[in-house]
């Protein structure tokens, strides 16, 4: 793989100005990485600008413990032209929504990502699909960069470091990541309290959503899945912020009976947002590309304009179609 992270660094470095953006609905990875690499550009004196295409933005609740989170503008004030831009962890150019416009008239435009379909490449192209997550690139970046990394930046690399492998349990978790893992924690920042505010920081009413979701689980043996879906209505009911059931695909996933483990959540728009999981059988990057989505082998997603049980036999049509690798 030849990354030309030295050439992304000069660009970088000799910038006065530089516009981050990270996908739509962002998790720790998209944040983090964003967030790392602006407090980097600016511990050297470059102006930074962070946003991604949410309106309103409404953060996740972690989100505040990640150092410059009070800072992200919404995308109507990101720079219409940047001179140097820079996107993190988006698979697909459409992850950036409207601030595509904005990628698309940038000087420069360095993409740096870890997910395997991908095609938005930018005018600088750093994609590593073996990287655990785009945090742990942007630490490779900063590190061909040279230079003092701050413990703000340390915290929000930590925090896609943390997410993306699972904890450290995913197959991308290399002895590399670990390297880098270890570097981070070297710096000053309260890992413990960042990892709770991750991944335990759910209301009680994101419980019984659980229950609910649980109680309506299926399981289609010769499509090797398990699925079970949540509406809007679901959400409204519970009191529950969609973003707040990310995690609940790990509950599934955790059905040894089968490969494949789906959700299937209704979205703002009323269109379902599918996630799916493979304990290693399938390769599911392909089977989310088919349907207009992406990922990595063993995580990927996308949307569906077909309620709940028609999107699962689509589904299961392709699963049956692709047989499990032994
Ligand atoms: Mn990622």
């Amino acid at each position: 793989m030849n990354l030309d992270f030295e050439r992304a660094g000069e660009v970088l470095g000799g910038a006065t100005q530089v516009a981050l953006a990270c996908h739509v609905n962002p998790d720790a990875d998209a944040l983090g990485s964003m967030l790392g690499l602006a407090a980097f550009l600016r511990s050297r004196g470059i102006v930074t600008v962070c946003s991604y295409p949410n309106e309103p933005l409404e953060p996740p609740r972690w989100a505040s413990m990640l150092p410059g989170s009070d800072r992200l503008v919404p995308a109507r004030r990101f720079p219409k032209d940047p001179a140097v831009m820079v996107t993190c962890d988006c698979a697909a150019f459409d992850r950036l929504a409207q601030l595509g416009s904005a990628a698309t008239r940038a000087g420069e435009l360095i993409w740096i990502d870890h997910h395997r379909s991908n095609d938005g490449l930018g005018t600088i192209p750093l994609i590593d699909p073996s990287a655990s997550s785009t945090c742990e690139m942007v630490f490779r970046l900063i590190e061909a960069m040279g230079g003092e990394m701050s413990d703000d930046t340390a915290m929000c690399l930590y925090a896609g470091l943390v997410t993306d492998t699972g904890k450290f349990q995913y197959e991308a978790t290399t002895p590399e990541t670990l390297r880098v893992a270890a570097r981070l924690r070297e710096h000053n920042f309260d890992h413990a309290r960042l990892v709770q505010a991750l991944y335990e920081d759910n209301p009680a009413a994101y419980l019984s959503l659980v229950g609910l979701a649980l109680g309506r689980l299926e399981h289609v043996v010769d499509a090797d899945l398990v699925w079970t879906y949540l509406t809007q209505a679901d959400l409204q009911e519970a009191g529950v912020h969609p973003g707040d059931t990310d995690d609940l695909i790990d509950v599934i996933r955790t059905a040894r009976d089968v490969d494949v483990a789906a959700i299937v959540k209704q979205q703002k728009d009323g269109r379902f947002k599918v996630s799916v999981r493979s304990r290693g059988g399938h390769d599911l990057a392909s089977i989310a590309g088919t349907f207009g989505g992406g990922g990595h082998r063993l995580a990927a997603g996308y949307t569906s304009d077909h309620g709940p049980a028609e999107t699962v036999e689509i589904l299961a049509r392709a699963l049956r179609g692709q047989p499990a690798v032994p």
